[in-house]
């Protein structure tokens, strides 16, 4: 039925159209002669699937023949988003699929549409997993990512009367085209129980006796490389009841309760945690991760023993990341199974375990480094506390002879937090168990260095590097923006950029070329015309395409400051509205979009939601303003929204209080667009600076080593008149629900505004002002917004995984003759 040449599946349009049929008729079981577009989404899919899976078993083939030193990535989250758009561009066959897909009487462009989201992630933490695995795979790197396969991910957002409600995501519902269900690929995970005693070989040994066993299951999903043939693999765990689960009823007779408490096994991997800054220890939490990182860990294992027999060889095969501490504890299992299993020393073991991990940290928030309870540990995983302890025994005497008798200081140090509740602190674990760890910007580095690890950094400077942070120029500009990366190619007449994003600083030369900047233009008008267009389709609120569309969109917190936006729109509003008539004329009209989730404890987050839909509730509707400003809320923000929102963006905002964002990603994102930014000197931003020059930015606000003087100094400063008056409309009712936003108003006020809104305001609003008056020069707007995309080359994840490559994990390409 498919044709083949040379051995694969044909990617001309008839082949791929008789595929599509095939699939049609074969796998989704309707007729040839009648489907609709989620079949042909589904069929299409399917044929592209194939072509995956031919690529993924080369692939898998030639890195067994060569056996190169292996990454695992391992996260307990990957947002990857919608896959067919993805994978057909990195396979090269969009134009094809295009036309086989007209002929049939569809629209690619619709049926992409038809796929939802991947969300098996919480924000930026996610995403950068996402777009690494597309770095890893176009760089023909041999690795693998291990995560879990959550049957709900991050919950949808519903807006009702401007409130954010949560719904459960039933992503798996329709079914999932893109992963492969490998039933003989499964491992059990073991969980309570006691650890005893036993004589092996002469030798004492520990024997954890488990108290209950689950199954875990892989899914496969393959990875394309653009430009490549190689395909990765993303293994993600489903958890499943074990054959030998609850046998106990069976034996007894209870039938029915033995299969109900079968099912109670799949809970493990039944629900993502939202992003809850304030961590607490919790058993499900805990379980997720052991379960991981226990069935990632038996298989890379297993993948290492089919070609070797000798463990010490294992850090020479096998480099293993940690994507902050949430897969931490594999560092103490992999010393259980060298100890328990493989009978090593403890020398022996904790050499391979320290020469083969290497741990990224994500956050400068001291709240969110994670702990978990002893008692919880001990009951759960009772043989990983022994081995907790003699990690921290061995090594707190190497830190005694190091630093001599300074208790305090070790205590700190500690992995073990002493007090009311007894703590494992696992950032700690991490550190000490790393051979490197980075931080995810110059910045955050510093920040790791000299406040959240600062005794660590004292004894092993060598330990710390940094990596920035870079996003994929294939999905953040050829796939959401097809006009843009068209008109790319045509300047710099190649499609090279798309593997080597530097050659977009040759768009630097005809930076100022009127008829590049023309058909810049033209482009960012039908981007903003798709954005127009959804923006009234979903508030039904109308927006002029001559207004500057000034949009922040990211995870809801009060460290990335929403609020200091919504207060500057409401400052907006308040000139306009006290203006003259003839001097509204002057006014830059704005459409200020704002777009993000709460996470669902997080009340505060959840009321700055509801304040931009009670301003934009009078804005909107005031005959006053009319097209001047107006405010909108992007409700239920994921990565298919930002592939729409971002390329019709003039201006976006990445205004966090310094010190607080570890680096930032999105920014990366709009840059590569052409849109402006408009910054605090935060996270990555300063190196977006060094690239793309200040003059080019709209940058403002405290720097990160003023933050501490100003917040001591804080009660003594009066917050500026116009803070103080915007904050008074809101307190005093001017947008209605006076009572609901008034905890929102003291979070800013009397002495406390922890995040510096206030003293941030004055200078804030003079880049808005900044903006507004480029925005009118259009001819400097054009040149700036061209050179913000030419000196994004910097912030591709290719580089930051280039250099992991070299610097941190050791590892060569790996790529399949073509
Ligand atoms: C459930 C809990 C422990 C949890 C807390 C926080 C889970 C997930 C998070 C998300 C954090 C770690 C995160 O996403 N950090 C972001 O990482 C990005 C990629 O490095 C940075 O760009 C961004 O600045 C940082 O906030």
């Amino acid at each position: 039925m498919f044709e083949l040449m040379d051995g694969f599946l044909k990617n001309d349009p008839v082949s791929l159209q008789k595929d599509i049929l095939h699939h049609v008729e074969y796998t989704v079981a309707r007729s040839r002669f009648s489907f609709d577009d989620f079949e042909a989404y589904q069929a299409l899919s399917h044929s592209v699937r194939d072509r995956l899976i031919e690529r993924w078993h080369d692939t898998q083939q030639h890195f067994k023949k060569k056996d190169p030193k292996r990454l695992y990535f391992l996260s307990l989250e990957f947002l990857m988003g919608r896959s067919l758009s993805n994978s057909v561009i990195n396979l090269g066959i969009k134009d094809q699929c295009a036309e086989a897909l007209s002929q049939l009487g569809f629209e690619y462009e619709v049926l992409v549409e038809q796929e939802g989201d991947a969300a098996l992630g919480n924000g930026g933490l996610a995403r950068l997993s996402a777009c690494q695995m597309d770095s890893l795979a176009t760089l023909d790197f041999p690795a693998w990512g291990y995560g879990l396969r959550y049957q709900y991910g991050l919950f949808r957002q519903i807006i009702i009367d401007g409130f954010q409600h949560e719904q459960p995501d039933y992503w798996l519902n329709f079914g999932n085209p893109w992963e492969i269900e490998r039933v003989h690929v499964s491992y059990p995970v073991k969980f309570y129980g006691t650890v005893e005693e036993e004589i092996v070989n002469g030798k004492k040994c520990k024997v954890w006796i488990p108290g209950e066993t689950v199954e875990a299951v892989a899914y496969d999903n393959p990875i394309p490389g653009y430009g490549t043939r190689n395909t990765i693999n993303l293994r993600l765990w489903a958890a499943k009841p074990s054959e030998g689960h609850d046998i106990e009823s069976y034996n007894t007779g209870d039938y029915i309760n033995a299969i109900v408490n079968r099912q109670k096994a799949e809970i493990i991997s039944n629900v993502l945690y939202p992003d809850d800054r304030s961590y607490q220890g919790k058993e499900l939490r805990l379980k997720q991760q052991y379960f991981f990182v226990s069935a990632s860990l038996q298989d890379i294992i297993r993948r290492f023993k089919d070609v070797h027999d000798n463990i010490d060889e294992f850090p020479d095969k096998v480099a293993l990341q940690l994507n902050d501490t949430h897969p931490s504890i594999s560092v103490v299992e992999l010393m259980r199974v060298l100890l328990d299993e493989e009978h090593l020393s403890w020398k022996k073991a904790w050499n391979i375990v320290k020469k083969v991990f290497t741990f990224t940290s994500h956050t400068v928030l001291p709240e969110a480094l994670e702990k978990v309870p002893v008692d919880l540990i001990e009951s759960v995983l009772p043989r990983h506390l022994q081995i907790i302890y003699d990690i921290n025994f061995a090594f707190m005497e190497e830190l005694k002879k190091k630093i001599g008798q300074d208790y305090v200081r070790m205590s700190r140090m500690s992995i073990v937090e002493e007090g009311a509740v007894k703590n494992i602190r696992v950032a700690n674990l991490s550190v000490v168990c790393s051979h490197t760890v980075n931080g995810v910007s110059k910045a955050h580095s510093k920040l790791l260095e000299t406040r959240v690890f600062t005794d660590f950094y004292e004894l092993w400077p060598e330990k710390f590097q940094y990596k920035t942070n870079g996003v994929t120029q294939r999905r953040w500009i050829v796939v959401s923006n097809p006009s843009l990366c068209a008109l790319i190619s045509k300047w710099l007449k190649t499609e090279s950029w798309i593997r080597n994003v530097d050659l977009l600083t040759s768009l630097r030369d005809h930076a100022s070329n009127p008829n590049l900047q023309h058909e810049w233009n033209m482009v960012k008008k039908i981007n903003k015309m798709r954005l127009a267009e959804y923006i009234e389709t979903m508030s039904g609120v109308k927006v002029s395409l001559d207004a500057m569309f000034d949009v922040q969109i990211k995870r809801i917190h009060e460290y990335k400051r929403q609020f200091l936006n919504i207060l500057g729109v409401i400052h907006r509003y308040d000139c306009i509205k006290n203006m003259e008539e003839s001097d509204r004329k002057k006014v830059v009209p704005r459409v200020c979009i704002i777009g993000g989730k709460a996470p669902p404890g997080y009340e505060i987050a959840k009321k700055i939601i509801k304040l931009c839909h009670a301003v934009a509730e009078i804005i909107n509707n005031d005959n006053d303003v009319g097209d001047l400003l107006k405010l909108i809320f992007i409700p239920d923000y994921n990565v298919s929204v930002a592939e729409l929102v971002i390329p019709g963006s003039d201006l976006s905002q990445h205004i966090s209080t310094a010190g607080h964002e570890a680096s930032g990603t999105g920014s990366m994102k709009f840059l590569m667009n052409g849109c402006l930014l408009l910054a605090t000197a935060d996270g990555s931003t300063n190196e977006i600076i060094e690239e793309i020059g200040a003059e080019n930015m709209f940058i403002f606000g405290a720097k990160i080593n003023e933050v501490p003087t100003l917040r001591e100094k804080k009660s003594a400063i009066k917050a500026p008149l116009q803070f103080a008056r915007v904050v008074r409309m809101v307190r005093d009712g001017h947008f209605g629900f006076k009572d609901y936003f008034k905890s929102l108003c003291d979070t800013v006020e009397n002495g406390k505004d922890f995040y510096l809104l206030g003293s941030d305001f004055t200078s804030y609003l003079e880049a808005q002002a900044e903006a507004d008056k480029a925005y009118v020069d259009k001819e400097k707007w054009s040149k700036m917004s061209i050179l913000c995309t030419a000196g994004s080359g910097r912030f591709s994840s290719d580089r930051t995984i280039e250099d992991y490559a070299e610097e941190t994990w050791g590892i060569q390409p790996c790529k399949l003759p073509s």
